[in-house]
């Protein structure tokens, strides 16, 4: 769970204070929250100011704060951290206050907040506020706008929250290789009228994507496109935790993209509608409903629904390789091929090779041998077999008896009887199959060859 770590006996810390900028340079430093668990916590129930509906993030949480006067103080310590991805896969990421990517930051339109951003990695870092509308010098890129952030250094940001919405942070600094190595995080404003577009529930992730070779527990950042590992919040299925939800509730769900590609995002069974980008929300006159929402790269997209179909609704990126985890690639297409020849050719060259995907490539029920810390490229099970899905996917858990604010996992869903599709049980014969007669299908067909003289076009 939560743990605090006291920055008083630190000396990193202690010797920051020269970087500590003019107006705070009085004021401690706010103990660093820090988290090691890679499941979704409770959200933090506002107890005083407006009484927003708090977000909570799937396998995460939120940053706690301070109140200095009318400042609300944050304290973001940039890391090292081991990130679990699903059970039996963990890798070495960098990320803030325990976990990648970091906390996610709550607050209100009006709100002054100080965040304080201390350095622990090895080489300088800076934090951008991704959407933010900010003075310039707060902006974080480093060298533009500030200083980068040495190791072991603190810098405090400084700023009030001009608008409600969406937004992101992550690192202006060697950004390529922090971004590859997970530093990043959603920050979330929510609007001082909170009866603003109010919902019963708001969830919100980030989506990161890395490339990690089986067997190894190390990102290779310089990889530009070829990724293998598709997570939202650094989590992969079936590692990533399902969306329970109250059947009726309205509900948000908040996307940011810090990956390299885009990714439509896809909800079984309801119509939505974009509410909110990282540049604001969007006017009800330009709502339509959707099934799939584009998500781009360096981008947000929140998207409100009425829960008001109870079941286990798959919700995931509609690239199905984003469904898998790490794959060869360059494994052929023998669906159709006849694998008995092809076994008999094989064979005579490497005795132990295996001939597989003559019938498609299903795995869930047939376990490969793989190296340690590496995952299945289809994995995960339901109540009626192997799911077969891995990267991108969760469950959207819609369910009459769910209390406000309960967000545990409420466990398969009950079909109502005869609700399910059924396997025919009637005589076991071929299926029937028509011929369609076309009224002219005897007539020859009337094709007209090229001549081969395009000099009129
Ligand atoms: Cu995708």
């Amino acid at each position: 769970m939560l743990s605090r770590r006291g920055f008083i006996g630190s000396a990193a810390l202690l010797a920051s204070a020269s970087v500590v900028s003019g107006r705070a340079q009085a004021a401690a430093i706010p103990e660093a929250p820090m988290m090691d668990k890679a499941v979704m916590q409770p959200p933090i129930i506002p107890t005083s100011g407006p009484d927003y509906q708090p977000t909570v993030t799937l396998n995460g949480w939120t940053l706690p704060w301070r109140m200095n006067g009318d400042w609300k103080e944050f304290h973001l310590v940039a890391e090292p951290v081991v990130r679990e991805f699903s059970e039996g896969m963990k890798v070495n990421l960098w990320g803030y206050n325990g976990q990648s990517p970091g906390p996610t930051i709550e607050a209100v339109e009006g709100d002054k907040v100080r965040i304080f951003v201390t350095n622990k990695l090895p080489e300088h870092t800076t934090v951008h506020w991704h959407g933010m509308i900010l003075p310039n010098g707060m902006d974080g890129v480093g060298g533009l706008t500030q200083p980068h952030i040495k190791p072991g250094k603190t810098f405090v940001y400084e700023f009030v929250l001009t608008k409600s919405g969406t937004f992101m942070y992550h690192p202006h600094s060697d950004e390529m290789v922090q971004m590859a190595m997970g530093m990043m995080g959603m920050f979330v404003v929510h609007p001082r009228d909170t009866a603003f577009r109010r919902v019963d529930r708001d969830f919100v992730f980030i989506m990161s994507t890395y490339l990690v070779d089986p067997g190894t527990y190390l990102p290779k950042v310089n990889e530009m496109t070829d990724f293998n590992m598709w997570t939202w919040n650094s989590r992969v299925f079936p590692g990533i935790d399902p969306l329970p939800v109250r059947l009726k509730d309205r509900v948000r769900v908040r996307i940011g993209n810090l990956t390299m590609t885009n990714h439509p995002i896809h909800l079984h069974g309801h119509h939505f509608h974009v509410s909110c980008t990282d540049g604001g929300w969007i006017p009800e006159s330009a709502f339509w409903p959707e099934t799939t929402t584009d998500v781009p790269v360096g981008a947000v997209r929140a998207f409100d629904f009425v829960a008001d179909n109870p079941g286990d609704w798959a919700f995931h990126c509609h690239k199905s390789h984003h469904t898998m985890n790490a794959m060869g690639h360059d494994v052929k297409n023998l669906i159709g091929v006849d694998r008995k020849q092809l076994a008999a050719a094989i064979g005579k060259l490497a005795p132990d090779a295996m001939v597989m995907g003559h019938t498609g490539m299903a795995m869930g029920e047939m376990e490969m041998p793989a190296p340690d810390n590496t995952l299945p490229m289809m994995t995960g099970s339901g109540q009626f077999g192997a799911i077969e899905m891995g990267g991108m996917f969760t469950v959207v858990k819609i369910r009459e008896e769910m209390a406000p604010n309960d967000y545990s996992d409420p466990g398969p869903y009950k079909f109502p009887q005869g609700t399910v599709a059924y396997e025919f049980k009637g005589e076991p014969v071929s299926a029937p199959r028509q011929t369609i007669n076309q009224p002219n299908s005897s007539a020859p067909a009337s094709v007209k060859k090229p001549t081969g003289n395009h000099s009129n076009h």
